[in-house]
């Protein structure tokens, strides 16, 4: 395993401290919009160090839909790559932690239906994808064991 490396992003950083630091139960929603937020644990492409990454919190039955969407920057996010590398993440839900797979959706169908709960879970992502001519990666974290 890696070192921890935090977020060079003030505010992603601040947020991850408060959330592990507090075992979870403190700054688990994003700003002032009250909507709920996900920690996922990954290892990085290039450095093998950990990195930690809020996501909002899209649940789809045993698992999570994690949305590469960094405000409908004209870039995926780095951690994509890392995913796209090695799936093994590692889920914080508030006090909950669990070991998953994340897997990318290819599937235009399934891919549809993530994207309908993404949306009804966090809206802006609908104008994200306005925004952007990327196509917005989409995972779907599964339990591992
Ligand atoms: N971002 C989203 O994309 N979707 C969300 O739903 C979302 C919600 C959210 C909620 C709360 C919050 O605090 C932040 C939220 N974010 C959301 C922002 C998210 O946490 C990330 O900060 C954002 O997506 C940008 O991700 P990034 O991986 O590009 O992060 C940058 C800032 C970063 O950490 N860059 C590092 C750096 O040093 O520049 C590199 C990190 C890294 O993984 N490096 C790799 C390595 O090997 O270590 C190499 C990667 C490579 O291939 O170059």
């Amino acid at each position: 395993m890696g070192e921890y490396i935090p977020s060079p992003a003030q505010w992603v950083r601040e947020q991850v401290e408060l959330y592990e630091g507090s075992g979870g139960t403190e700054g688990l929603t994003l700003r002032d919009t009250g909507l709920p937020v996900i920690v996922v644990t990954h290892v990085g492409n290039k450095t093998g160090a950990i990195r930690k990454t809020p996501l909002m919190r899209v649940a789809d039955g045993n698992g999570y839909v994690l949305v590469g969407s960094q405000g409908g920057a004209p870039k995926n996010p780095v951690w994509v790559y890392n995913l796209r590398a090695n799936p093994a993440v590692t889920i914080r839900d508030a006090t909950s932690v669990q070991e998953m797979r994340a897997r990318e959706v290819a599937d235009d169908s399934e891919r549809a239906r993530l994207w309908a709960l993404a949306v009804a879970a966090y809206p802006p992502y609908a104008d994200y994808q306005n925004k952007t001519a990327r196509r917005i990666p989409v995972f779907r974290a599964e339990p591992s064991a």
